[in-house]
């Protein structure tokens, strides 16, 4: 064929940063494949990359601005759609006051570069305290366990997994998810790596997972019960003497008091509720602690639990203690080129907690931020800085935040609301104006995020593929054209300026970093492996590592009320877990053809003899009621799950009216957030708790 031309890019749809090699002709592409000279990925991908392909084609994208009138959507131009959007927030903060209008801001946020870039001068604009976004459904704890014990809400150690000899998963899928917190593309061949170099993976979730299925070793453990399991193996550490201080000796604050607490936590006192036995745990303690080096990562089902932050900040100490953090084959600091982190030495940001309160459940601000679980109660009780408006920024709260039909509502009362999109989508569809942008293919890309927390120092910049149409926005030009009518101060810098302006301090030197610089190296520049970075890159005062910090030991005994509390609620038999599917992207990306065809994958899965306890069959159609809802889903009978717990996959129920996503809402299941009860807290974060949510199930 004439005219085949070659682009190479990082595919942007999850936190794996995957090279892309694309084969295309015009606007034609004629194939999407690993690029086998990545530096970090080295050629793997999945098949959502191929899907960027239908994204860049989808009919249902929107790309000019629509108006909700009374005779239904209209289109209107740019220039009417920013007068209208300036206009009413700027009337509504006047009338109101600034808190007024409050935003959310999804996971595409920090995929991509222009909204990093451009989304804080716009919030500073709007200078509204009622901040929410997608953090507080994710990984919250992550940040709260790094703040307090590091310094910093960004400094999270990455496990070493190239060169670990026993990598403990908990509460993450990365066989499917593809990694996250810890962008390692390939995750699973390099799970099987560990292995044939004579070391071991051990999983610990309510399902026997994919990673499951890699791993040398499972265990089913009790949803919201892992920081029970955490402490256990950390005391059983100490008993025996296993533990090692290792470099940072003289930088470890609070041993003791670990060494103390821990005691209370033997083993059989946790094998009731953890459903792991004494044995087991013994095993497994030995194992981490006598491996030459091992590293521990908890994610996703460890942090959205009751006691996500106890047990983030659980896993941060059992590396430490065994002198697993900081060293190779153990947990590691990055230094990326573009240092966010670094940077705060300039800025002063390293993040805060509970410097305010939010105005109805009295939850704790982070980092500017409050939990989106109260988002709605923020909307509909009156009072002095309610939210009259609302902006959403490439999210979809609707569905992935805890009891999304109160959150439709409340979205439906607003005076005002405008959404930042590609979609007219379960969310969007709430706002009086849709902004839509351009996406993937038409956007470059440098990683703000994600080179932040990979597995290698690397830096890479795609340019755009193709072109965007005279019509089409980027999230970037909307941003920048609202702050400046917000702000009234225009920001002379386009994207490429900014970046290069956030090149010039990297510490790497060689080659002297720019974007004309970066594009000379499409498969990205190799920096090398992680290395040892501590005392220095520590951001507490004194240079040390928080172990015990005091927010921490007081939750315990919120933990510790548990052990008194077990009883099965009668009503609410059932356990109820998350799940993710290689061919889905959290809920928006069930518009590609490729990746929704096949069997119904929006199912609950029951173990075979809960099944047959209530009498059901296979794929017989059943409802599932929470505290705060109900769906009907068909079951998938399996024997990969523990007895008492059920899973719905997170990101689907796209049966609601009035949108515009037609091949999704051909295939469009149930909302797991249908049933997830947004009172339900991680109260030392107020990040959302699904893990466990309370069900009963009837055919
Ligand atoms: N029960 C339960 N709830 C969960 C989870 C779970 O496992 N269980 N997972 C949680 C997690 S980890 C996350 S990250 C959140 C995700 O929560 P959200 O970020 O709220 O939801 P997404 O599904 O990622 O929706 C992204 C939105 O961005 C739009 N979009 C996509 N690309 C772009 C773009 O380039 N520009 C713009 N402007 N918009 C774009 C999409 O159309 C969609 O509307 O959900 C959380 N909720
Ligand atoms: N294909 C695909 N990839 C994705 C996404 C996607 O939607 N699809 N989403 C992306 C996003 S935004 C994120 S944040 C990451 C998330 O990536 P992961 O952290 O890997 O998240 P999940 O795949 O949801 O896996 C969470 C695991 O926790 C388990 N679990 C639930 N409750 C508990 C518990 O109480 N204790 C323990 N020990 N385990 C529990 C669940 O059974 C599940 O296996 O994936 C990213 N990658
Ligand atoms: S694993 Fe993630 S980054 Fe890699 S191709 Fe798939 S969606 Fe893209
Ligand atoms: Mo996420």
């Amino acid at each position: 064929m004439k005219n085949v031309q070659t682009h190479f890019r990082t595919c942007n749809l999850c936190e794996a940063m995957c090279g892309l090699e694309i084969k295309y002709t015009g606007t034609t592409i004629l194939s999407i494949k690993g690029d086998k000279k990545d530096s970090l990925s080295r050629g793997h991908i999945c098949p959502k990359a191929t899907a960027l392909e239908d994204l860049y084609h989808d009919k249902d994208r929107l790309k000019t601005p629509l108006k909700k009138t009374p005779n239904g959507w209209q289109k209107i131009s740019w220039q009417e759609a920013f007068d209208e959007v300036a206009e009413k927030i700027i009337a509504i903060q006047k009338k109101y006051g600034k808190n007024a209008v409050g935003s959310y801001r999804g996971n595409p946020t920090v995929h991509n570069i222009g909204l990093m870039l451009f989304g804080a001068p716009f919030m500073q604009s709007l200078g509204s305290n009622q901040k929410y976004t997608a953090t507080s459904v994710d990984q919250l704890p992550h940040h709260f366990a790094a703040l307090m014990m590091f310094g910093h809400y960004m400094l999270f150690p990455i496990p070493d997994i190239d060169r670990t000899d026993f990598m403990l998963i908990m509460g993450g899928n990365p066989a499917v998810s593809n990694g996250s917190i810890m962008t390692a593309p390939d995750f699973s061949n390099r799970l099987k790596a560990i292995k044939k170099r004579g070391g071991q993976v051990v999983v610990v979730d309510p399902r026997f997972t994919e990673t499951s299925k890699i791993a040398n070793q499972h265990y089913y453990i009790h949803p919201g019960t892992d920081a029970f399991l955490l402490l256990a193996l950390i005391h059983v550490i100490f008993k025996e003497n296993l533990t090692s201080k290792g470099h940072l000796e003289s930088h470890l604050k609070g041993w003791e008091k670990i060494k103390a607490l821990a005691k209370e936590y033997p083993p059989e006192k946790i094998t009731e509720i953890t459903g792991i036995t004494t044995d087991a745990i013994v095993q497994l303690a030995r194992q981490f602690a006598t491996s030459k080096t091992a590293v521990c990562y908890g994610r996703l089902g460890l942090s959205t639990q009751e006691f996500g932050s106890l047990c983030q900040w659980l896993v941060n100490v059992l590396n430490c203690i065994t002198g697993n953090l900081d060293t190779e084959g153990g947990a590691l600091f990055t230094l990326p080129a573009i240092d966010i982190v670094g940077m705060s030495k300039m800025t002063g940001k390293t993040g805060s907690f509970n410097r305010r309160q939010s105005r109805v459940r009295h939850l704790p601000e982070f980092t500017g931020e409050f939990p989106v679980a109260t988002l709605a109660d923020e909307i509909v009780t009156p009072g002095e800085n309610q939210i009259k408006a609302m902006i959403t920024i490439a999210g979809n709260p609707v569905l992935s935040t805890p009891d999304g039909k109160r959150l439709e509502k409340a979205l439906d009362s607003l005076e005002f609301m405008v959404a930042i999109d590609i979609y007219l989508n379960e969310t969007t569809k709430y706002a009086d104006i849709i902004l839509p942008t351009t996406t993937g293919l038409e956007t470059p890309l440098y990683d703000l995020v994600f080179h932040q927390f990979a597995i290698k120092n690397t830096a890479k910049y795609s340019e755009a593929l193709f072109e965007k149409t005279e019509e089409q926005r980027h999230d970037w030009e909307i941003l920048k054209e609202l702050t400046s009518r917000l702000s009234g101060q225009e920001n002379p810098m386009d994207l490429e300026q900014t970046l290069n302006y956030m090149l010039q301090f990297s510490v790497y030197k060689n080659p002297k970093l720019s974007v004309a610089e970066l594009k000379n190296h499409p498969h990205g520049i190799d920096f090398g492996s992680l290395k040892p970075q501590l005392p220095e890159r520590l951001f507490t005062s004194d240079k040390n590592i928080e172990l015990a910090h005091e927010l921490f030991i007081k939750d315990l005994e919120r933990l510790n009320a548990k052990l008194q509390l077990q009883k099965t609620p009668e009503n609410y038999p059932f356990a109820l877990i998350g799940r993710r599917h290689l061919r889905s992207n959290n809920s928006w990306m069930h518009n590609s053809k490729r990746l929704v065809k096949g069997k119904e994958r929006c199912t609950l899965l029951i173990h075979s003899e809960d099944a047959t306890k209530l009498g059901f069959t296979n794929k017989q159609v059943v409802t599932v009621t929470s505290e705060v809802g109900q769906v009907r889903l068909p079951i998938e009978i399996t024997d990969a799950i523990m007895q008492g717990v059920v899973s719905i996959p997170h990101g689907w129920g796209h049966h609601r009216k009035g949108m515009g996503i037609s091949i999704a809402q051909q295939h469009a299941g149930v909302s797991l957030n249908d049933l997830t009860n947004p009172m339900r807290l991680d109260t030392l974060t107020g990040n959302a708790d699904f893990s466990g949510t309370r069900v009963r199930i009837e055919a």
